[in-house]
């Protein structure tokens, strides 16, 4: 279901946040989005939803033709007009609401919506300062200097089942991750390797493809920067 277009190195994710992009001109800028080469939509927010989340659902299903999956914060963010729902399991944290807890509530839904589930070793790490995700989810990032250790995480993701691992700096990072990280836990695991946070400049996702990232995922830099083009950008230095 995630997948990168034939012959690019990565594919580009982009991250929609229901109470950022609102539920006025959903259409436009998905339409814009995926006209300019994003390749799949992640679709959450790691905090409680303010706008009608379904209704923005309905929105993105009425014109994405890429993949539109769900990046839920909580068990609350599952919708029927996703195509599918990253199964999240937050490894670095130790809070057991993350690790099962909220899998449990949401395990019937996603089935009796038939949602294709994505499941994903999901992997903080710190950025400089309290990230949303460390709030709510009351978990602490792993350290970024121990590298050793980040690359266990993801071997033990991988080991337990998960089909992805996604390390994650935090939506609006300060630091992002960065390319020694990707390098070390790219070379241990077999699974596609997913990287967002933080990442501000097309220039910077071609470093971290370069150092192996899978699936660069974008979403604040879109809301806050005027460059029409952006998104295109960032699909170029994918290829
Ligand atoms: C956050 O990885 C995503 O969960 C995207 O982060 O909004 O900082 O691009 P940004």
């Amino acid at each position: 279901m995630l997948e990168k277009k034939s012959g690019n190195r990565a594919g580009l994710i982009v991250l929609i946040d229901p109470d950022k992009i609102g539920p006025i001109g959903v259409k436009h800028k998905v339409g814009q989005y995926q006209e300019h080469g994003a390749d799949v939509f992640f679709y959450g927010s790691s905090q409680p939803v303010k706008n009608d989340f379904n209704a923005i659902a309905k929105e993105i299903r009425s014109c994405a033709k890429v993949p539109f999956i769900l990046f839920p914060g909580s068990s609350e963010q599952v919708t029927p007009y996703a195509d599918g729902i990253l199964f999240i399991t937050l490894i670095s944290g130790r809070n057991p609401d993350f690790l099962i807890e909220h899998h449990v509530k949401a395990a019937p839904f996603v089935k009796k919506l038939g949602l294709k589930v994505l499941p994903t070793a999901y992997i903080l790490i710190e950025c400089g300062y309290r990230t949303s995700v460390e709030r709510v989810s009351k978990t602490q990032p792993l350290p970024s200097s121990n590298i050793p250790n980040i690359v266990a995480h993801a071997l033990a993701g991988e080991m337990i089942g998960m089909k992805y691992v996604y390390l994650e700096a935090g939506s609006g990072a300060k630091n992002p991750v960065s390319p020694e990280i990707i390098k070390a836990v790219k070379a241990e695991i077999s699974v596609p390797l997913i990287v967002g946070g933080g990442i501000r400049t097309p220039e910077y996702a071609a470093t971290l493809v370069d150092a192996g990232a899978d699936f660069i995922v974008v979403g604040n830099v879109l809301e806050k920067s005027d460059d029409k083009e952006i998104v295109r950008k960032f699909a170029e230095a994918m290829i």
